[in-house]
Formats: C-alpha cells, sequence, structure tokens
C-alpha cells in the first residue's frame, strides 16, 4: 500500500508539472458522469487549486455570529478579516423530520437564501447532516443501532428513504441566477469512525455503514437524479492511529466509485483539549495525518480536504498562523490541501454559559491573528477565489 501511494503520488506530482497533465485534469470527471458543467467545473477547479492556494470555510457563516443573529451581510469571519469565506458550511440537522429550523435555530428558509448568496458571490457551498435518529426519535447522538435496520429490504428503510427525499427536495430548490442547480460538497454520515453518532463504530457495523453510504448516493444520484452533488468522506483524526494512518482512514471506506473528496475532521491535533500529548507531538502528528491524506488523495486521483477543524474557544491567540498555518505549510503536500474548513461561532447568548466558536469574531483577542492567516498569500478567502464553475 505505501509503496503503491508513493509511486502514484511521485507520478503525479512529476506528471502535474506538465501541460499535458492540466489536459488530463480537465478531462476528468467526479464520480457522477452527469454532473452539471458547474458541477464538473467546480471539481476540476478544485483539483487545479490544489498546491496553489488553500480554500478557506466556516459553518453557518452567514446565519449568525458569537454576538449577532440572521443580520444581513454579517459575518465573524469577514468582520474579523475583511473578507468572507470562501467555503459556506450548512448543516440539514432536523429537516428530515419537516422541521422549518435545523438543529442550531437556522431557518431552512433563510439557509437556502444565504446559500444562493455565497454562491451568487463565488463562494463554495458545503453540506453535513446530522441527520435525527431513524427509529428512536433520538438525535444524531442516540447510540442506538439503526443502520442495519434502514439497509435496503429491512422493516425501516422507508424512514431512510423518506429522508432522503426530504434532502432531495431541499436541494432541488438551490438554484443560481440562470436557474442552474448549485454545486454542493455533500459531507453525508460524517466522522463514522468515531463513537458518538448512530452512524458509528460501535454501533454500527463497517459492512453496513458501507452499504448506507453505497445505497445513499446511488439512490440522490440514480432516482433523485441530482446532478449538483460531490461526495466528501471525512472520517475523525482522534479515533486513528497515526503511526498506521492510512489504513485506518479506510475503515468504512466505501470505494472509489463513491468519494470525491478525500476529507478529515481534524480538531485532535490542534489543540483539542482530550490530547494530553506534548505540543511537539501534536504538531508532527497533524503534519503527518495531513501529508498522509494528500498522499491517499494522489494515489486515487481525488481531492484532499480538511473538513472540520478548528480551536473551540481559541483560547491560544495566535492558532491561526502558528498552528495552523503552520502545520499546513510544512511540506510539498500539506500545501497541498485544497481546502480548510472550521466550525460554527455559536451565538453567546443562545448557546449559554461555555463560549462555543471557532472562527475569530473581531473583538476576540485572536481577531489581529486570524487577519494575518488571511493576508499569507496561499490561504484563499472569497474575494481571492479564481471562478470556480467555468
Ligand atoms: C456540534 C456542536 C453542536 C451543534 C452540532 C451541529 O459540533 O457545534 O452545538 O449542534 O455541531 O451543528
Amino acid at each position: 500500500m505505501f509503496y503503491k501511494v508513493f509511486s502514484i503520488s511521485l507520478i503525479f506530482v512529476i506528471a502535474s508539472c506538465t501541460p499535458e497533465s492540466q489536459i488530463l485534469v480537465e478531462n476528468e470527471l467526479p464520480i457522477n458522469k452527469n454532473a452539471t458543467e458547474e458541477t464538473k467545473a467546480l471539481y476540476i477547479n478544485l483539483k487545479k487549486l490544489s498546491g496553489t492556494g488553500v480554500m478557506f470555510g466556516h459553518q453557518d457563516d452567514l446565519a449568525y455570529g458569537y454576538s449577532w443573529w440572521a443580520e444581513p451581510g454579517r459575518s465573524d469571519v469577514k468582520e474579523s478579516t475583511g473578507s468572507y469565506p470562501a467555503i459556506y458550511g450548512w448543516d440539514l440537522g432536523d429537516l428530515e423530520l419537516k422541521k422549518t429550523s435545523n438543529l442550531d435555530d437556522v431557518e431552512f428558509h433563510n439557509m437556502k437564501n444565504w446559500i444562493k448568496e455565497g454562491y451568487d458571490r463565488g463562494g463554495v457551498i458545503t453540506i453535513s447532516w446530522h441527520m435525527n435518529h431513524p427509529i428512536t426519535q433520538g438525535n444524531s447522538w442516540d447510540k442506538v443501532s439503526a443502520v442495519k435496520e434502514i439497509l435496503p429490504g429491512q422493516l425501516n428503510h422507508n424512514k431512510l428513504i423518506n429522508y432522503l427525499d426530504e434532502f432531495a427536495l431541499f436541494i432541488n430548490d438551490l438554484k443560481g441566477k440562470n436557474g442552474e442547480q448549485i454545486p454542493i460538497i455533500f459531507r453525508p454520515f460524517h466522522e463514522h469512525n468515531g463513537d458518538w453518532f448512530w452512524w458509528g463504530k460501535g454501533v454500527t457495523e463497517e459492512a453496513d455503514y458501507i452499504t448506507l453510504w453505497r445505497f445513499t448516493i446511488d439512490y440522490l444520484k440514480d432516482q433523485k437524479k441530482l446532478n449538483n452533488l460531490l461526495y466528501a468522506y471525512s472520517p475523525d483524526r482522534s479515533r486513528m492511529n497515526i503511526n498506521n494512518f492510512t489504513e485506518s482512514y479506510f475503515y468504512g471506506y466505501p470505494g472509489d466509485e463513491y468519494v470525491d473528496i478525500i476529507g478529515l475532521d481534524n480538531y485532535w491535533d490542534l489543540g483539542h483539549p482530550n490530547n494530553t500529548t506534548s505540543d511537539k507531538d501534536k504538531k508532527s502528528d497533524f503534519i503527518k495525518s495531513i501529508t498522509e491524506l494528500v498522499q491517499i488523495a494522489d494515489s486515487l486521483g481525488k481531492i484532499p480536504a480538511l473538513t472540520e477543524t478548528g480551536l473551540d474557544g481559541l483560547h491560544n491567540f495566535k492558532w491561526w498562523t502558528e498552528i495552523l498555518a503552520e502545520g499546513l505549510l510544512e511540506n510539498l503536500h500539506t500545501k497541498r490541501i485544497v481546502y480548510v474548513h472550521t466550525w460554527r461561532n455559536a451565538n453567546a447568548e443562545k448557546y449559554g454559559s461555555k463560549d462555543h466558536f471557532f472562527a475569530s469574531h473581531p473583538n476576540h483577542a485572536s481577531a489581529s491573528n486570524m487577519k494575518k492567516f488571511r493576508d499569507m498569500e496561499i490561504f484563499l478567502f472569497e474575494d481571492e477565489l479564481p471562478d470556480m464553475y467555468k
């Protein structure tokens, strides 16, 4: 495996210097061969970006911030750095229950408009889904077996179908100015190697997870004819063996025909409070995780991304440059990650006692450091993006 990963990535690096390879990339397609023109363009442009720029993303960026709620035009990222993020993340949890707002109180009607707004400005949209438990009425964190029971032929399969139908209705409503479907990076059933979601390890068997993933993608693609989705796979670093990263990465991997983006959620190496290893080891583990992630993506001809990261509460005011940027600038591989996506800035009033935010808000002591990060050439915010849809 290592030999294969190494040799193929070497070929890719050499090839990526030649004009021929540019032609090769342009002819490449996402897993959905019927993807819309804009979705194909996004796929190619993400690939081309690798090595030239790293896009910055933020969850729920336009919906609310640390000290405001649903105020048009606002964004903690913009107010801290001068630009909106390049990637906008949204979560559909509770949509499947036909609720009008998601699990974090973002109204779906508004979410659709914010998705359109970000896309119209040239931003890239990613969607995750904290899907509620399909059987118990519990939420995503209800660790009761469900995956086996909702697979094709099983008693509760219709629950999954109903949920996916709700999803398709939502996605079909996302259209750009010319009536085109807005391309979306969809990241379903994330962090499946963790033991906290009902689709995760310990509750769900690996083979059942793979079947769930494949069924979901086939259904959305072939039955619902959604041709504007790219698919991101994103295990969580905290449950991976860093000395055996590549092998542990593939736990639950649904196969090359089912994944466009080789993602990783890594909070663990970037200051997660439960990680008690030394700062030096955290840094080298972070670098190792991203280096190998990029090597895996290269070996498969796919797109590497840090699909979730951040330091909750940003108590290290220099986290942006000293932890995130330093790790990502380490070597030729780490620099080739295509985007980094930070989690939400929970509204302090709504969220209650404890701070829960991952991007700087303008009055926080980390804001000037985030601005420094934003000013580094390699990190791309919305106002620095090339046209991602042509
Ligand atoms: C978690 C936390 C929760 C939130 C959930 C879905 O990481 O931020 O507060 O409800 O994500 O966004």
